[in-house]
Formats: structure tokens, sequence, C-alpha cells
């Protein structure tokens, strides 16, 4: 699905802005809320996650549906066009309505939809309700508890007689953030019009030759301009399909980013798609990259912030990559689940790598939040099979053409041990899919969790071997010497595999402006010993490629016993202050060069 963009064939207005805005009840939508002007309206911010916005537990807490509204109108000169009503983001579940009547509905809270509004949209004012179901369960992905049940229970047993509220219980480690987290725009295009564009660049030579493909609907013919960064045409082609080569090619490189545009006409319409022109290889033990092998330095992420929750704040992702820069980092990976549109527009930009995650998360009902007690078959209990079809596919249409991205991650942390021919007959299907579904036919992981990894059958079915470890932390926590020691058992298995192997977390949680002399758990010194104790046995492996820590920034979680105001394992605070690790991993990540550290 193209971004909407601007162009002389296209129009584009922005509905960020104050909506008005209601709680609703947990089950169901009533439609006729829809059809009037909420009563006594909130006001609200979009995009951003309503969460922080209002006091109040009930708000906070809130189980179930909520509802935005606005008027919009349509500029008289534009009612020829065909016009479209388009969200970044709506977390988890939206149904969307216009002067009342029902126009979509789309399940999953981090890729965007479109629907088209022509001859729907009235001259005058339109009332727009958007209505969101935060909730998240057995079908969901990320997956959470069924019915608002307690799922947890705390560390003692449920009490007789007591009726727990219902609320959302994510088997995740992240506060559940809902609304209307993106952008939502409206734009137009002629009646013939670009439906996509794809892009697979290649490198002969000195040259870079692309292959491409557009859609298109309605009549015209296809042509293709390539401009270079200042703007001189270096190539051009016409007709649906076809390739174009572009002499002495620049080519995208990690820190070293370099982009053409493709601008595309068809008809009287036309959009201008920016890319890089680079591959991408999994070779023995090594992740190459422009045929050169690549070592990941950088960080697990969220899109998360004070405030905006999980909403899209382009300062912030602008100030991220910036930090990611100054301390020598390249990488990271879009834990857990796809980032923002105008997120990967900048990693291109910026020459950032980026691992690109679904947002499956919690496929493991032997672990976290619902873990304890017999262990259970995640992939009998759970419902999430198809939708997790639907965001691989969704997720690779919509960042198929970005440079950045290098691999896409199908899950973060499932269960691949405690039942594991039901792991590979559920994870097999997707890794094909996920090959089938990528025209640049990048890499596929998944994100294993710490585990008995001598009996998981699903990571080695995978591209590379990508590993969440918390030795010294949840495992061997305050002993780091055992740490090393497990650590390094761990890696001369998976080194027999000869495939590539890195970590995409490992941390400690780590309260700013702790210290001790004599380092202990939680404190600033013990981050850095912990990470350096790593760092002493990963080096030593020559098909480690790879370490993203966990994470850039502490994060919002639900409350509980585990965690005291968040996530705390960030290099930075939430408000983007580092800690003592941060100056040691610039020393660090700056003397280790992108390319050829282990060769
Ligand atoms: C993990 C999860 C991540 C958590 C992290 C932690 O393995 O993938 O979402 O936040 O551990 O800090 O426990």
């Amino acid at each position: 699905m193209l971004y909407p963009k601007l162009s002389q064939s296209r129009a584009l207005m922005d509905l960020s802005g104050i909506w008005d805005f209601a709680l609703c009840g947990p089950d169901t939508f009533d439609d006729a809320i829809a059809g009037a002007p909420l009563p006594k309206p909130m006001s609200i911010a979009v995009p951003a996650s309503y969460n922080d916005q209002k006091e109040g537990v009930d708000f906070r807490d809130h189980y179930g549906w909520v509802a935005y509204q606005r008027t919009i109108s349509l500029p008289a000169p534009l009612a020829e066009e065909r016009i479209l009503l388009r969200f970044g983001a709506v977390a988890q579940y939206a149904k969307v309505y216009l002067n009342g009547a029902l126009l979509c509905e789309h399940k999953g809270g981090f890729l965007p939809f479109e629907t088209e509004i022509t001859g729907k949209i009235k001259p005058g004012c339109n009332l727009l309700t958007v209505a969101v179901d935060n909730k998240v369960d057995y079908g969901t992905l990320p997956v959470g508890n069924e019915d608002g049940s307690s799922m947890l229970g705390g560390m003692l047993a449920a009490v007789p007689g007591v009726t727990p509220k219902r609320q959302n219980m994510p088997n995740f480690d992240f506060f559940n953030y809902a609304g209307i987290s993106r952008p939502v725009k409206l734009y137009t295009t002629p009646k013939s019009y670009i439906a996509d564009i794809t892009l697979i660049p290649s490198v002969n030579g000195t040259d870079g030759v692309v292959h491409y493909r557009v859609d298109t609907v309605g009549t015209g013919e296809v042509s293709l301009s390539i401009k270079d960064e200042l703007g001189q045409e270096v190539a051009v082609a016409a007709g649906p399909e076809g390739s174009f080569t572009i002499p002495n090619v620049q080519l995208w490189e990690p820190h070293a980013a370099y982009l053409y545009t493709a601008e595309v006409t068809f008809g009287t319409d036309c959009y201008a798609e920016p890319f890089g022109v680079r591959t991408v290889e999994v070779r023995g033990a090594q992740f190459l990259i422009n045929g050169k092998p690549f070592y990941f330095k950088g960080f697990g992420k969220h899109e998360d912030s004070n405030y905006h929750g999980r909403g899209l704040d382009e300062v912030l992702n602008v100030k991220d990559l910036s930090l990611m820069k100054w301390m020598g980092a390249n990488s990271f990976r879009t834990s857990h689940y796809p980032y923002s549109e105008e997120m990967m527009y900048l990693c291109d930009r910026e020459g950032i790598v980026v691992i690109d995650e679904t947002p499956a998360v919690g496929v493991n009902l032997n672990f976290g939040a619902a873990g304890g007690g017999a262990p259970r078959d995640t992939y009998e209990l759970l419902r999430t099979k198809e939708h997790h079809q639907d965001v691989i596919r969704d997720m690779i249409a919509r960042d198929k053409n970005h440079a950045c991205v290098v691999m896409w991650s199908v899950a973060n942390e499932s269960d691949t041990t405690a039942v594991p021919d039901s792991a590979v007959a559920y994870y097999k299907p997707l890794y094909d899919l996920a090959h089938a579904s990528d025209p640049q036919n990048r890499p596929v992981t998944i994100v294993g969790v710490q585990n008995d990894y001598t009996k998981d059958k699903t990571l080695p079915l995978f591209d590379v071997i990508c590993l969440n470890r918390y030795y010294g932390w949840y495992v061997y926590g305050g002993d780091l010497g055992a740490a090393q020691q497990a650590l390094a058992l761990e890696l001369d298995f998976w080194q027999k595999l000869g495939k590539p192997v890195m970590f995409t977390e490992y941390g400690a949680d780590t309260v700013a402006g702790l210290h001790l002399a004599t380092p202990t758990m939680f404190t600033e010194e013990y981050q850095v010993d912990f990470y350096e104790a790593t760092h002493a046995v990963t080096d030593r492996y020559a098909c480690f490629v790879g370490e993203q820590t966990w994470n850039f920034a502490d994060f919002a979680t639900i409350q509980g016993v585990m965690r005291v105001d968040g996530n705390k394992k960030g290099i930075f605070t939430r408000d983007r202050r580092p800690k003592f690790a941060a100056h040691y991993f610039k020393k660090r990540w700056t003397e280790i060069p992108n390319f050829g550290y282990k060769s």
C-alpha cells in the first residue's frame, strides 16, 4: 500500500489535531453512537495513544471500546477525484463510520488501512466516527488474556468470592497503549491511478540494475524517470514492469545512505518513491550488505514516550536516530510491532539498518504473564494463525521497498520448545510465507526466547539465529562469571549450525542515578559490567554478527511486582538521558566498524 503523498495529481489533508472522544462499553460498540455528535465529549489529541492524555484509573485501565469523532469537509475543487481516508495505525481494532454508516473495520494496531469514500462524502460537513477497541486476547497479535479475566493472578492464588475488574493483561512486557496512534489522512488520486510500486534493486559491477513493477487501475501508460540526489535524471523506463540500469550507482550503505527517486507517472497520476540500491544476503555464518560482512550494533526499541504513549512523535524519531549515530549504533529492531511509515522513511534517509518485526509477541502460553503450571500447547489454544499470516503479508507489502529493512522477524519469543512439533507446524509455513511475500527475498528470522535451546526445532529453520538472552539478569543474576560460562556453552552449540547468530536482546534493569562502588543489580555500574562480561564472550565467536541491547530507552509497562514505573533496561532513560552504559557503548561501537569486524 502506497504511503499518501502530495503530488501534482494528489491532494493530501492531514486530520491531526484535537478530536472529540468518549469511553464506551467493553464488549460491543453500539453503532448508534456513530450517528450523532458525542454528548459532552472529552478532547483528545490525534495521533497519540489516549491512555496518558487524561487522569484517572478508569481512563488508564479502560477495557474495550472508545469513540473518536470530528467533522470533515472536502474542498469543492476535489469533488471529481477519487477520495480516500487512510489510517497509519489504530490500536487494536477499528470501525470507521461516515455520517453514521460503517465504512470499514480493521484488526491489528500497527499497520495502515484505507477506505475509499468517493461518492460517500457529501458536500459540506460530514461526521467521522472511529470506534476503537483496545482488547488483546488469544486471537490478537500481540496476545493478551481472554475476556478481561485475571490471567496473571499475581504471586498468590486468587481469593474466592473476589471479582477482579475486567482488564487487559498483556502477555507481553509493554503497556497496551491504544487509540489512533498514527496520522489519519484524507487524500485524492485521479480516477485512473497508481496503486502500488515495487522496486527490486541489484548490483552488476558498477551499475545498479533495478527491476520494477507498477500496479495500476484504469487506463494510461506507465513511465518512470529515475533521479539522483541532485535531481538529475539517471535512467528512464516505460511500461508496467521491467528494469532500468543506473550507471556508476551510488550504493545505499549503513551510515552513508544514498537515495534515488523513482518518479512514476500513469496517465495524469504521478507518485515519487525514494529508494536505495543495496544487496542483502546470508552466506554461511555471515550477514552481507553490499557483499560485505555486516556487524549489527544497536537496539531493540519501542515506540514509547511520555504523554504520546505509542503515538507517532517525529521529533523523538529524529532524536533517537541522532542518539544512535552519536553512539556509533547502526541498527535497531522494530520490537515488537511494525513502526510508523514515517520512521521507515527516516531510516532510509539516515542510513540506519532495520530488522522489521510483526506484532506477534506473546505467542507463548508457557512464559511470562501466562506461565506457570503444566506446559500447555500454545498453538492449540491460540487463534492467531490467520491473523499472523495477514500481518506478515501486510507488513512486507508496506515496507518492501525500504532500503533500511534488511531482515523480517516473524515473531518475538514464541513458544518454541514446550511443544516443539506444534511450533514447527505453525512457523515453517510462516517462514515460507515471508520469503514468498518479499519481492527482494530478504532473510527471515524469528526472535528466540531464553529456553532449553537444545530442544528448539524452530529457530534453526530460520536464516539468522536471533537470541534474546538474559545471562547475568534473569539467569545467574549478579553472577557474571556463571553468566559467561552459560553463554559460552550456548554459543558453542549455535556455532555448529553454520548460520549467523546475534543478540536481539540482552540487558539489565538499571535505575538511572543508582550507583555503588561494588556493583549490584540495578546500579549503573552493574549494567556496564553486564555488557562488558557479555562482550568478552561474544567477541570470541566469528559467527556472532550483532549485538542489539535491550532496550534503547526505559519504557512503560503494565504495573506489577516485576516493574517499578516500567521496564528500566534502557541505555537511555525514557526522556533520553544517557545512563553510564551509553558512554560505554559509544566507545565500543565507534571502535567497531560496520563491516568486517569479525573477518
Ligand atoms: C524479553 C522480551 C521483552 C521484555 C524483556 C525484559 O525477552 O522480548 O519484551 O521487555 O524480555 O526486559 O524482560
